[in-house]
C-alpha cells in the first residue's frame, strides 16, 4: 500500500488519528462542528435540514475509517475483485448504517410555524406526522454504529427530535424499479459477507421522476437531488477522458503486425463520485463508484470564448454534462435513444479504465486478468464493456486477439433480466459506427470468429447462422446487446428457476446447443433482510429475534425456520397479529393526511405496487375491484353485511410515454372517485392510489399489507422480489405461476400461497388462438366492460383502448382467459381471511421458510458459481 509519511514521521500521525465521537457530548461537539465549519453557518443558526446534514456527517466521519481500512486491506491483500456494472442503483444510501440525506430546502415550515411546532414539542405534544413518515433507516444507522441513543439525546440537548431529523432524508432514486433495487441489495450482501466488490454506475442528476397524481392522471415532476450529499465523496483527482465519433486509421508496426488507431472525434471527462457503502455487523465497506460528465478540460473551445462566443463555448460545457443529466425513465423497454448509447459507452468506459489502472498497478501479468477481476453485467446495458476490453488489449496493450478474447470471456458474466421482446437492446450499426467506429470494426470481428466456429461444428446451417449472429440483417442492420453478452461471457444466468428455463428454451436456444448447458445457469433473485425486514418492520423483527435467538437471523435468514415451533404459541400470535396491525394503522394515517380517505384498518389490505406494466396486470386487478363494486351493488343489505371489507390499494409510477399504463392509473383513480364515496359500500370497499411509489413508501407499505398481487401473465415476469418483501413480512400473496412466485410457492407450501391462471407453457397457443379463432369474452369480464361502457367511471373514450386491447387485439396478457379464476381465488381469500387463526398461522409458517430468498444466499451462489471469489476475513 502506497504511503508517503516517512517511519519517523508516523507516530504523530498515530497519536492524532482520527476516532470518532465516543459518547454525547463528543457527538454534539462533531455536529456543532460540522454546522459551523462544514455548513458555515454561524452558532444557532440550524433548522432540521442543518441538523441533519451535521448529525450525517458525524456519523460519515465514523464510517470512512471503516471505509479506508477495508479498501486499504482489498489492495493488501491482492484478492480477486467483483465488479458490478448497473445503470441503476434504487435507493442506496438507506442501506445498512448510510443515511445519505438530501439537504435542499424542501418544505421547510415558516418561521411561525417552527416556531410553534418547537413549543409543541416542548410542551410534550407531537405534531402529526405529515410528511413521509417511515425514515427508520437513519435510527437504525445509528443503531448499527451502536450509537443511537447518543445520537438521540445529543440531538435533544442541541433543540431536536431524531424523529424529525431523520423526516429530513430525501431519497436517491438513481433507479427505475426490481432490476435498480435488486443491484442496491447486492451491494449490502456483498458488503455484509466480506466480499471485495466495487459497484459502478453513473451519477445521474436527475433520478427517477417524482409521480404526481393530478385530476387521476400521472404528471412527471423532475427530482433534483444533488445540492449537497455528505454521503458521497467527489474524487475530481480520479478522472478518465471518454473519447466519441472520430475515425480509425491503421498502421504497421516494427513486427508488421497491423495496430488501429481510433483517432479524432471528441472527449468527455468522467469524474468519481464514491460512495461508502457497509455491510452489517463488519467493518467492511466496499465502495460504489458513480461517474459524472464534464466537458474534458482540453474541450473548452478558448478560440470561442476569446473571440466572444462565449455563449457557444458554455452550451458545449453543457452538452458534455447532458451525458449523466437524466436516469431512462422506462421498465423493460428498450427506446434506442443516442443518448442513452452514449451513457452507456461513457460509464463503461470509464469504469473498465479505473479496472484495468487498478490490475495493472499489481504488475501481473495479463493471463492472470480474470483471476484477479470478475465483472457481471447488469443486464444487457454494460454489454459494451466487453468490447471495450477487447479494444484496451489489442489496440493498447498490445495483447494477440486470441489472447485478449480468452480473458475477456472469463472476466464476464451476463445477468438477463427479462424476456419481454421490447426489452431486449439492439442498436443500429451505423448508429454505432457513428459514435464508436472502432468498437463496430471489434464487434464485427467477434461476430465474425464466432460464426466461424460455428459453421465449424454446424456445417451447412445458413438458417442457425442468420439466428445466431450478433449482427441482425435488417433494415437498418442492428447489433443485438444480449447475443454479445452471450459470446463474450463465461456465464449467462437468469433470475428464477422459470425464467432461466425460459432464456435456455427460447432467446438464448440456439446459443445453449453451441456453448452447451454448462453457460447457463439460474440464480434466484433474493433481497436484504437488513433493509427489508430489520428496517422496514422493526417490531416484526424485535419478535422475531425474541423468539430465535437474537438478531443473528439477519446475518442467516435461514434461522427464520425455528419461528416453526412458535405458529401455536397463543401470545407470540398476538403479538404478531397486534404488529401487523399497528402497521396498517400507520398506513391507514398516512392515507388519511395524504388523500383525505378514511379506511378502516380491520379491513383486508390489498396491495399491488410496483411500476406499471400491462404485463404486470394492473389492468387485471382494477377489473376485478369493478367486478367486485358491481357486485357488491346487487346485493341485499343483509347480504353484504357479511361481506369481507377491502382496501385495493395500487402504487407504481407509469413510463412517461406509456400511455396505456397512464389510461390504467386514470381508470384506478377514477374507480375510487366514485367508489370511495358511495354510502351503499362504505367500509366494504375503498380504492386507494397511492401517489409516487418509492422505495422509503414501500418500507412502510409492504409490512402493512395482508394480502399483495403477483399477478403477471405466466412467462412475463422474470423473477420479481417484491413478492418476496411482502411474504418476508407477514403478508400472504395472490399471484400467477410465474418468476419467483414458484420458488416461494415451493419453499412457503402451496396451502400458504393463492396461485391461479394460466400457465406459462399453455400462454402461446392461447395467443394463438385469440390471433386465429374465435375469442369470447368472460362474461364477468363482459360486465365490466359494460358498465365502463356506460360512462359509470367517467368519459368511457378514455378507456376504450384498454377494452380493445382484450376485446378485439388478441388479448395478449391473457386477462379474459385469467379472469374468472383470478375472481374465483379472491373470494378464497375472503373466506379464509374470516378465519384469522388460520391466516395468521400461514403468516407465520410463511416467514419461518423464507429464509431461501436472502440476497446473502444469492450473492454466495455468484460469488461460487460465477465469480469464483472469496470473502476477505476481517
Ligand atoms: C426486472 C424484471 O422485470 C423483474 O422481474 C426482476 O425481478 C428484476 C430483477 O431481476 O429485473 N427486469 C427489468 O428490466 N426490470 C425489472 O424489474 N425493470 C426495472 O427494474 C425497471
Amino acid at each position: 500500500v502506497e504511503a508517503s509519511i516517512p517511519e519517523p514521521q508516523r507516530e504523530a500521525w498515530t497519536k492524532h488519528e482520527y476516532t470518532g465521537f465516543k459518547n454525547k457530548d463528543e457527538f454534539e461537539k462533531e455536529v456543532v462542528r460540522h454546522v459551523e465549519t462544514t455548513l458555515a453557518r454561524s452558532i444557532y443558526n440550524c433548522d432540521e435540514t442543518a441538523a441533519y446534514s451535521a448529525a450525517s456527517l458525524a456519523f460519515r466521519d465514523r464510517l470512512v475509517k471503516d471505509w479506508n481500512k477495508t479498501q486499504q486491506r482489498q489492495t493488501f491483500t491482492d484478492s480477486k475483485r467483483i465488479y458490478y456494472l448497473s445503470l441503476e442503483f434504487l435507493n442506496q444510501k438507506h442501506d445498512s448504517r448510510v443515511q445519505y440525506f438530501h439537504a435542499t430546502p424542501t418544505r421547510r415550515l415558516p418561521v411561525t410555524m417552527r416556531y410553534l411546532d418547537r413549543r409543541a414539542h416542548a410542551q410534550g405534544r407531537r405534531r402529526p406526522c405529515l410528511q413521509n413518515p417511515v425514515g427508520r433507516a437513519f435510527d437504525n444507522a445509528m443503531l448499527n454504529l451502536g450509537a443511537k441513543d447518543v445520537a438521540k439525546e445529543g440531538l435533544s440537548e442541541l433543540g431536536f427530535r431524531i424523529e424529525d431529523i431523520i423526516g429530513q432524508e430525501h431519497d436517491a432514486a438513481l433507479g427505475n424499479g426490481g432490476l435498480g433495487r435488486l443491484a442496491a441489495c447486492f451491494l449490502d450482501s456483498m458488503a455484509s459477507l466480506n466480499y471485495p466488490a466495487w459497484g459502478y454506475g453513473l451519477r445521474y442528476r436527475y433520478g427517477i421522476f417524482k409521480q404526481e397524481i393530478i385530476d387521476g392522471y400521472q404528471v412527471e415532476v423532475p427530482d433534483y437531488w444533488l445540492d449537497f450529499n455528505p454521503w458521497e465523496f467527489p474524487r475530481h483527482d480520479v478522472t478518465v477522458d471518454i473519447q466519441f465519433y472520430g475515425h480509425v486509421s491503421k498502421s504497421q508496426d516494427e513486427n508488421g503486425k497491423t495496430v488501429a488507431h481510433w483517432e479524432g472525434g471528441e472527449m468527455v471527462t468522467a469524474v468519481a463520485y464514491d460512495v461508502p457503502t457497509p455491510g452489517y455487523d463488519t467493518p467492511s465497506t466496499n465502495n460504489l463508484r458513480l461517474w459524472s460528465s464534464k466537458a474534458a478540460s482540453g474541450e473548452f473551445d478558448f478560440q470561442k470564448f476569446n473571440s466572444g462566443d462565449y455563449e457557444s463555448s458554455v452550451a458545449d460545457q453543457q452538452r458534455a454534462e447532458t451525458i449523466s443529466a437524466v436516469l431512462y425513465p422506462n421498465d423493460n423497454l428498450d427506446r434506442g435513444k443516442e443518448l442513452r448509447l452514449k451513457q452507456q459507452y461513457f460509464w463503461v468506459a470509464a469504469s473498465l479504465y479505473d479496472i484495468v489502472r487498478r490490475f495493472k498497478k499489481t504488475k501481473r501479468k495479463w493471463a492472470e486478468f480474470s483471476d484477479q477481476v470478475a465483472i457481471q453485467l447488469n443486464d444487457t446495458h454494460p454489454t459494451l464493456a466487453i468490447v471495450e476490453l477487447q479494444r484496451i488489449l489489442i489496440d493498447i496493450e498490445g495483447l494477440e486477439w486470441d489472447e485478449a478474447w480468452n480473458i475477456v470471456t472469463s472476466t464476464f458474466g451476463y445477468t438477463n433480466h427479462t424476456v419481454l421482446p421490447e426489452a431486449l437492446e439492439k442498436w443500429p450499426v451505423g448508429l454505432i459506427q457513428h459514435l464508436l467506429p472502432r468498437h463496430l470494426q471489434i464487434i464485427y470481428d467477434i461476430n465474425l470468429f464466432f460464426l466461424q466456429s460455428v459453421e465449424k461444428r454446424f456445417p451447412n446451417d445458413r438458417d442457425l447462422l442468420t439466428r445466431v449472429s450478433i449482427i441482425e440483417e435488417s433494415q437498418p442492420k442492428m447489433v443485438r446487446m444480449a447475443f454479445l453478452a452471450v459470446v463474450g461471457s463465461h456465464k449467462v444466468n437468469g433470475v428464477a428457476e422459470l425464467h432461466s428455463d425460459l432464456i435456455q428454451t427460447t432467446i438464448f436456444r440456439d446459443f445453449v446447443t453451441i456453448f452447451g448447458e454448462d453457460k447457463f445457469t439460474n440464480v434466484t433473485n433474493g433481497i436484504t433482510p437488513r433493509r427489508w425486514l430489520h428496517q422496514a418492520n422493526p417490531r416484526l423483527s424485535e419478535l422475531i429475534a425474541s423468539k430465535v435467538g437474537g438478531h443473528q437471523f439477519l446475518k442467516d435468514l435461514t434461522l427464520l425456520n425455528q419461528l416453526e415451533h412458535f405458529v401455536d404459541d397463543k401470545d407470540f400470535r398476538k403479538e404478531w397479529a397486534e404488529i401487523k396491525y399497528a402497521n396498517k394503522v400507520r398506513l391507514a394515517k398516512y392515507i388519511k393526511s395524504t388523500l383525505n380517505i378514511n379506511v378502516n384498518p380491520a379491513a383486508l389490505f390489498d396491495v399491488q405496487v410496483k411500476r406499471i406494466h400491462e404485463y404486470k396486470r394492473q389492468q387485471l386487478n382494477i377489473f376485478g375491484v369493478i367486478h367486485r363494486y358491481l357486485t357488491l351493488k346487487a346485493m341485499s343489505p343483509e347480504e353484504r353485511k357479511k361481506q369481507q371489507p377491502r382496501v385495493s390499494i395500487f402504487g407504481g409510477k407509469a413510463a412517461p410515454g406509456y400511455w396505456m399504463a397512464k389510461q390504467i392509473i386514470h381508470l384506478i383513480n377514477n374507480v375510487g372517485s366514485l367508489v370511495n364515496k358511495d354510502a351503499d359500500i362504505g367500509d366494504l370497499l375503498k380504492v386507494i392510489f397511492l401517489e409516487d411509489y418509492n422505495v422509503s413508501k414501500a418500507e412502510m407499505i409492504i409490512p402493512a399489507s395482508d394480502l399483495s398481487e403477483h399477478i403477471s401473465t405466466a412467462g412475463t415476469e422474470a423473477s420479481g422480489t417484491s413478492n418476496m418483501k411482502f411474504v418476508l413480512n407477514g403478508g400472504l400473496i395472490i399471484g400467477t405461476c410465474d418468476g419467483a412466485n414458484i420458488e416461494i410457492t415451493r419453499e412457503i407450501g402451496q396451502e400458504n400461497i393463492f396461485l391461479f391462471g394460466t400457465l406459462s407453457e399453455d400462454v402461446e397457443d392461447l395467443r394463438h388462438a385469440h390471433t386465429y379463432g374465435e375469442h369470447p369474452i368472460d362474461p364477468g369480464l363482459e360486465k365490466v366492460f359494460n358498465a365502463i361502457q356506460k360512462g359509470m367511471f367517467g368519459e368511457p373514450n378514455d378507456f376504450n383502448a384498454m377494452i380493445n386491447a382484450v376485446r378485439n387485439h388478441g388479448d395478449y396478457y391473457l386477462v379474459s382467459d385469467d379472469f374468472q379464476s383470478y375472481i374465483d381465488t379472491h373470494k378464497m381469500v375472503d373466506a379464509e381471511y374470516q378465519n384469522q387463526e388460520e391466516w395468521i398461522s400461514k403468516c407465520i409458517r410463511s416467514v419461518a421458510r423464507m429464509g431461501f430468498f436472502s440476497s446473502d444466499r444469492c450473492i454466495n451462489e455468484y460469488a461460487e458459481g460465477i465469480w469464483n471469489v472469496e470473502p476477505l476475513a476481517v
